[in-house]
């Protein structure tokens, strides 16, 4: 049954109270404090951050906790009791990153932060990160627990380094020195997230060499209980839209397929590269500063403007079967096209996403009925254009829709990973049945928009 495949989020309260105790049988000194950073539910969006289209994520309640004390010899020392992140679940061997690199990818991006242009504060306050400097001998032991399963399609690598830059700038600063659970949090603007979010998504991009795109760090550090964000990818300006109208009588379910994926292997990058050589031959080129969203009209782009897109390319293409990438790379045209096809596609189901949530003026089986169609449909774009999912995520989609659900979608990087659902509370237990029909062993996570990053 449902009840009995739940993945709970647990206790905050209870979870870092047993943190602390673990923290302190493992180092032999007490953490200075708990961190907490949500993982992501993504509503629609996918493999359309990294060409500065929108996106529609909320924070889960389920995330990862970081126990954690300084220390003053410039060492890190991390320790997880996270079955998951030890098991091999993380491919180990000299290219696959272990889950370590995430934590000091995000050291290194703070520590460029604090020396470079870019401080914390613009205004003149002092900066937050100011004792991160290498210089110092800046250290840290950290003691980790993750509630979003790893490699999960849930964004746990985003909770992780986000829970980290928290630790981080609370250990490093005199301000969280004094009262870390009242005035880190406080002292913490939107614009410091962001701040925040950029070095965790340095830390991912340069450290650890994902080619990842800024949404599940963003969403993680500045998602808000009961909102839906509606990020614009371009300049990752966030309007966190109302979602309680959309959620009474109506649930999301996460669906973890229990098919682990992996952002790092050559797959999620190869369908970047693709989406980026359609572009560069429309004229759109990543090596020349541009990004596909630009390919669509600023303001109302409709179907018709990805068809003239579409076109574009056949008759750019009409005499050959390889395009060359911006990187040089030569690549499939067909597969090419897809990707195109995916990417507008879906920056236009976010575009109306985005009003169909800013309205909230909708009876609420009519909004839920939009709101689940849209997602359906990401889903085949997922499968068929962007070709991402696979055979597990399409059978529970199939069986969520044939159980009654309003809609369902793999969400996130996709080659495993969860599928989420959206469902009346009275259908719940028929999906979640006809699920477990496909695969007796998945497991569900009840999603709700929750608050962003925190002092716990
Ligand atoms: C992963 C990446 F980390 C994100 O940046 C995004 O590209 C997502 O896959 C797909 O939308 O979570």
């Amino acid at each position: 049954t449902l009840d009995a495949a739940r993945h709970p989020a647990g206790d905050p309260e209870q979870i870092t109270a047993d943190l602390r105790a673990q923290f302190l049988s493992t180092f032999g000194r007490d953490a200075e404090g708990t961190w907490f950073a949500p993982g992501r539910a993504n509503l629609n969006g996918e493999h359309i951050d990294f060409h500065g289209g929108r996106c529609l994520p909320m924070a889960l309640s389920h995330g990862t906790y970081v126990a954690a004390a300084p220390r003053t010899d410039g060492v890190l020392q991390m320790r997880t009791l996270d079955p998951e992140l030890d098991s091999g679940v993380i491919p180990s061997g000299p290219e696959a990153p272990s889950w370590t690199h995430y934590v000091s990818g995000v050291l290194w991006a703070l520590q460029g932060l604090g020396t470079g242009a870019t401080g914390l504060d613009d205004d003149g306050d002092p900066s937050l990160i100011t004792n991160l400097t290498p210089e110092d001998g800046f250290g840290a032991d950290l003691l980790i627990l993750s509630t979003v399963p790893v490699g999960g399609g849930l964004s746990s690598s985003a909770a992780l380094e986000c829970a980290c830059a928290l630790a981080f700038v609370g250990l490093g600063t005199p301000l969280g020195h004094e009262n870390p659970e009242e005035e880190l949090t406080s002292a913490l603007t939107d614009d410091h997230r962001a701040l925040l979010a950029q070095a965790c998504i340095r830390a991912e991009v340069e450290f650890v060499g994902a080619g990842t795109g800024g949404l599940d760090q963003t969403v993680s550090l500045r998602g808000a209980e009961n909102r839906i964000l509606s990020l614009d990818c371009r300049d990752f300006s966030v309007n966190r839209l109302n979602a309680s109208c959309l959620l009474r009588g109506y649930r999301f379910l996460a669906v973890d397929t229990r098919q682990a994926h992996w952002l790092v292997d050559g797959q999620f990058a190869a369908r970047r590269a693709e989406a980026e050589a359609a572009g560069a031959l429309l004229g759109f080129s990543v090596a020349e500063g541009h990004q596909l969203r630009e390919a669509l009209p600023e303001r109302r782009p409709k179907k018709l403007h990805v068809t003239e897109r579409l076109t574009e390319f056949d008759e750019k293409t009409a005499d050959r079967t390889q395009i060359t990438g911006p990187d040089g790379q030569d690549y499939d045209a067909a597969s090419c096209r897809r990707r195109l096809k995916h990417a507008l596609m879906e920056m236009l189901r976010s575009e109306k996403l985005h009003t169909l949530l800013s309205e909230e003026a909708f009876g609420l089986d009519h909004m839920a009925a939009e709101i689940g169609e849209i997602m359906t449909a990401g889903h085949v774009s997922m499968r068929d254009e962007a070709e991402v999912s696979l055979p597990a995520a399409d059978r529970i989609v199939d069986a969520a829709l044939g159980a009654g659900a309003a809609g369902a979608r793999l969400i996130g990087g996709g080659f495993g990973g969860s599928v989420l659902v959206l469902v009346h509370e009275d259908k719940m237990h028929d999906v979640a049945a006809a699920a477990l029909k496909i695969d007796a062993g998945l497991r569900f996570l009840d999603v709700a928009p929750s608050a962003a990053a925190r002092v716990v």
